[in-house]
């Protein structure tokens, strides 16, 4: 097979550097010829434009920019090709490096120290041990397990939720409905890692808020959301921080991005927030593994990271 061109559709964001990188190795176009340009054999894509790429005869593959690939299926129209996500060292080490973080600050009380520092008090509150707390990764897939691998030699109490339930030694596992109230009963800060998608859209509400343990070793319950913003309600967030239901949050995704200026989550005292910035996709990292699967397809070899359709992930 020939070397196909590639179509690069991105919006939010400059694909300068994503266009020199592949231009090195491939044809590259912004830009189909008409609707149905039969010289395309693969889209890079971020938020494509509805219907770009669903008359394209000779599209092969979707490459996703990210890890998620909900702003794919965002557009019912797109063809039934094989759709890869992002699976890469660089993003799950950065997701890594969020998710310690913030579980981190949380545990040892960031909050109460930048407020303490802002009005110079010098106190020295008890402090907490890791094995007193129990962090639930929701979405057990490629990040959540590389979180909590890291996670654990530093002594948190793990648990894990997925569809499959599949396990990890040294997290306890919990699956599917069932498994949902447990796993939360059971957790003291609910890392979330899912993906968006028909089954997961606003499940962080706050009747899921309300089932995490609050008598714990922290003082309350803590969310850390860098999964999608549309699993979330932030206004049952912010409902959840005002009545203690929640005691603090880390949220890296939301509803509507960027958040909007009216939004009170950008004053409120116990939300840390970052702008959709716990594991940014870098093209010096990612393109060279996108150009080595498009090689690897036209020598025949089987796709890797291909997501399912009807799971939406
Ligand atoms: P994976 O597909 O590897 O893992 C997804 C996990 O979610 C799996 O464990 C899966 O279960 C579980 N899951 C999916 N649907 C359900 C459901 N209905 N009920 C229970 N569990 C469910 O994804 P990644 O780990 O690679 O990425 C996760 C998400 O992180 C991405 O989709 C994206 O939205 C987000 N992300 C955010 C970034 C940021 O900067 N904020 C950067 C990169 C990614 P099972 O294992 O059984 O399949
Ligand atoms: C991703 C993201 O999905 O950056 O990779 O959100």
């Amino acid at each position: 097979m020939d070397k196909g061109r590639v179509l690069l559709a991105v919006t939010g964001f400059h694909p300068q550097r994503w266009h020199e990188l592949l231009s090195a190795e491939r044809d590259v176009v912004t830009e189909p010829d008409g609707p149905a340009d039969p010289s395309i054999t693969y889209a890079v894509v971020w938020k494509q434009r509805p219907n770009l790429l669903s008359h394209l005869p000779n599209l092969k593959v979707i490459f996703s920019i990210g890890a998620g690939v909900d702003h794919i299926f965002a557009d019912p129209t797109i063809p039934d090709v094989p759709i890869v996500k992002v699976v890469a060292d660089n993003l799950t080490r950065h997701m890594t490096e969020y998710v310690v973080w913030r579980v981190l600050d949380h545990h040892r009380q960031g909050a109460l120290y930048r407020a303490q520092k802002a009005r110079k008090i010098w106190h020295d509150p008890p402090q907490r041990t890791a094995e007193d707390v129990a962090v639930g990764i929701m979405g057990f897939g490629s990040l959540g397990r590389a979180a909590a691998a890291a996670l654990l030699p530093l002594g948190f109490r793990l648990n894990g939720w997925s569809r499959s339930g599949h396990g990890m030694e040294g997290v306890t596992s919990f699956a599917g409905e069932e498994g949902l109230v447990p796993f939360l009963n059971a957790t003291d800060i609910l890392v979330v890692l899912l993906p968006l998608t028909p089954a997961t859209r606003g499940i962080l509400n706050y009747g899921l808020l309300k089932q995490l343990r609050r008598r714990n070793a922290l003082g309350g319950a803590v969310l850390i959301n860098a999964g999608r913003g549309r699993l979330q309600k932030d206004a049952d967030i912010v409902r959840a921080l005002d009545d203690g239901t929640l005691k603090e949050a880390s949220l890296d995704v939301f509803e509507v991005e960027p958040l909007p200026r009216t939004s009170p989550l950008w004053s409120h005292p116990k939300v840390f927030v970052t702008p959709h910035a716990a594991a940014t996709s870098d093209p010096n990292h990612l393109v060279p593994v996108m150009l080595r699967q498009m090689e690897a397809f036209e020598r025949g070899e089987k796709l890797d990271h291909v997501v399912s359709r009807e799971a939406g992930y």
